[in-house]
């Protein structure tokens, strides 16, 4: 079973995942998520879990005891596993499909949310064994962050995604985006489903996905396509593809 732990100034913030596929995973026991109030590991009367800058300036910064403290009853509770201890910050590694894959094969995961204008150093020094950020944009904390890698990383626990081939046919593990999907009705709105899809010819329909994850890749993503992500085949289905033209919206 993997474990997730999480530390965090907002407990409540974390209710996401009590929900969804999430929820399936933990009810089936491939899963344990806990959550810690890092206020409780706090010593003194006000809890309080942040402070003043050395050195002048706006703001505060966490204090490290109480991450520390945390981190000990965290190991008290899971004492036969080595967990890597993640700290959520704009100054980390950035998340991909790579990362996630990578932090679902170790057994335990110690996930350290961030708050106000950092955290002590000292805590990245001494404690945090991976420092990750989800993206280039400015978050309030670590909350967010926190449940988007443990969604993205319980998809690939065995049994948390209810077909394992959905997860290895999934975008970005071949480094293509996806292609269109279209069910019933076969009109809606003078906008037709193509025919391939509805011949019954399931080798034209293979090649038609192909074709088109290759050209919305090209259009939207060219970054992705590099050397690997692509096979002589492909090279050909591109030369011959148009480019995408119609964005969202459009007719
Ligand atoms: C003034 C400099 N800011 C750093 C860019 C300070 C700061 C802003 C926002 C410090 C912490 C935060 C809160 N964000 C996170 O803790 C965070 C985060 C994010 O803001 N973006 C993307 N990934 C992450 S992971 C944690």
């Amino acid at each position: 079973m993997q474990r997730v732990d999480i530390v965090t100034i907002f407990p409540e913030a974390l209710a996401y995942l009590d929900h969804s596929i999430l929820k399936r995973a933990r009810d089936r026991g491939v899963l344990q998520v806990v959550v810690w109030d890092l206020r409780d590991f706090t010593t003194d009367r006000h809890r309080q879990v942040d402070d003043t800058p050395y050195g002048g300036g706006a703001g505060m910064v966490m204090k490290p005891e109480p991450f520390f403290a945390a981190v000990e009853a965290i190991r008290a509770a899971a004492p036969y596993t080595t967990p890597r201890i993640i700290l959520t910050s704009p100054q980390g590694e950035r998340f991909t499909h790579a990362v996630a894959q990578k932090l679902a094969a170790q057994g335990h995961l110690i996930i350290l949310c961030g708050h106000y204008e950092g955290i002590d150093e000292r805590v990245r020094r001494g404690l945090a064994t991976d420092e990750i950020s989800i993206g280039d944009y400015v978050l309030t904390g670590g909350e967010l962050p926190a449940m988007v890698i443990v969604d993205a990383v319980a998809r690939f626990i065995s049994g948390v995604v209810g077909d394992a081939t959905s997860v290895e046919a999934d975008s970005f593990a071949d480094g293509l985006l996806d292609h269109p999907h279209y069910t019933r009705p076969p009109e809606f709105r003078a906008m037709k489903v193509p025919d391939v899809l509805l011949s019954g010819n399931h080798e034209a329909v293979r090649r038609w996905r192909h074709a088109q994850r290759l050209r919305r890749t090209l259009a939207r993503r060219p970054d992705l396509l590099t050397a690997d992500t692509l096979g002589e085949e492909d090279r050909r289905v591109l030369d011959e593809v148009e480019p995408e033209r119609e964005g969202p919206g459009s007719i």
